[in-house]
């Protein structure tokens, strides 16, 4: 859906000349735009997928802030939903970055090179399976209302924010230098990075997995490291295919928990050399899928700093992380 008529000479959209702007950790600008962070490349994008994507009751759309946990929660959705098509010793996510089975909505279907968007997704085999970084309050309400499913990922935010500098600063080395972790946390703790603030992300997903937990199953990074087996017959639950008993003796969960590791995943030769685009490595997906490295990069200052705003915005609502392995 993005034409020359909206976009200027760098990509980015030209409605966002009007909206507030500011320096984000990524290279371009992230523009205030209906209340969250936007990335001045993902404007048209999240426009296009609020009007023209229309939810099937089977969609399953995997949410989440960025560096939280997606490309993990992506490759067990799809090796769970489509586990009677493949192998696991012959499995599209061997060869394929799990990013390119599961397109993001607003970077790829609706703002990358798809030609006809509205047609790519009509010919979609079903259940389509779709990730988002969109925000709940902004998702098109053909998601909201319709039965698809959301399955959304958090992470504590000292691990998420030490895994966005990290990989932002892998981008920018491309054309521009690397941001300094304290000039990083300035902008992490003031809520302005891609689709923040991130308490809010996190809060609108949450209140509305608490009154409707049918339609949004709430997951943590941290929980799934603790028992990934618990959690996959969880996500197989909640979206209408569940494990049956002889799967289960077979070790169907195992091998798919094997099949999605971290360690599998990073050797594969497509995570090692293949590119999503022009900007981003595979490799940039799969750094150190730790709970805690956090420790190693915080002073005590910004430890004070970040509990006290965790504190402050998740107050009473019930979330809370566990940040240290
Ligand atoms: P995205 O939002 O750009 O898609 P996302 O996948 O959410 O990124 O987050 C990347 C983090 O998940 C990385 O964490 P780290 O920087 O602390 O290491 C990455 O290593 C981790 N990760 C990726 N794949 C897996 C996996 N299969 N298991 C566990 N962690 C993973």
């Amino acid at each position: 859906m993005a034409s020359a008529d909206t976009k200027d000479a760098n990509g980015e959209d030209k409605l966002a000349y009007s909206l507030r702007r500011e320096s984000g950790l990524a290279s371009s600008y992230l523009y205030l735009f209906q209340e969250f962070w936007c990335p001045g490349i993902a404007i048209e994008g999240v426009k296009g997928f609020q009007k023209y994507f229309q939810a099937k009751d089977n969609d399953v759309v995997v949410a989440s802030f960025p560096k939280t946990g997606t490309t993990w929660l992506i490759a067990l959705t799809f090796a769970i939903v489509n586990r009677q098509y493949f192998s696991t010793e012959n499995h599209p996510l061997l060869t394929s970055n799990p990013h390119t089975l599961v397109p993001c909505l607003e970077f790829k279907i609706f703002c990358d090179d798809i030609h006809d968007p509205v047609l790519h997704l009509s010919n979609m085999l079903e259940p389509r399976l779709f990730s988002t970084h969109t925000p709940f309050t902004a998702l098109p309400k053909s998601i909201t209302e319709s039965n698809a499913k959301i399955v959304y990922i958090c992470r504590n935010p000292f691990d998420t924010f030490i895994s966005a500098w990290t990989y932002f600063n892998k981008i920018r080395s491309m054309s521009l230098p690397a941001l300094e972790l304290e000039e990083a946390f300035e902008m992490y703790c003031n809520g302005i990075v891609s689709f923040g603030p991130w308490w809010s992300h996190m809060l609108g997903y949450w209140k509305e997995s608490m009154a409707r937990p049918n339609k949004v199953l709430f997951l943590k990074y941290e929980d799934l490291k603790e028992n990934v087996n618990f959690y996959v017959k969880n996500i197989a639950e909640f979206l209408g295919c569940p494990f049956t008993a002889e799967e289960e003796r077979v070790g169907e969960i195992e091998s798919i928990i094997k099949l999605c590791s971290f360690e599998k995943m990073k050797e594969l030769e497509v995570n090692i050399s293949g590119k999503l685009d022009k900007f981003i490595d595979n490799k940039f997906f799969f750094r150190k899928g730790e709970i805690g490295d956090w420790v190693n990069y915080f002073s005590p200052s910004m430890v004070n700093k970040l509990s006290k705003i965790i504190e402050e915005k998740l107050c009473g609502s019930g979330l809370s992380f566990k940040i240290c392995s």
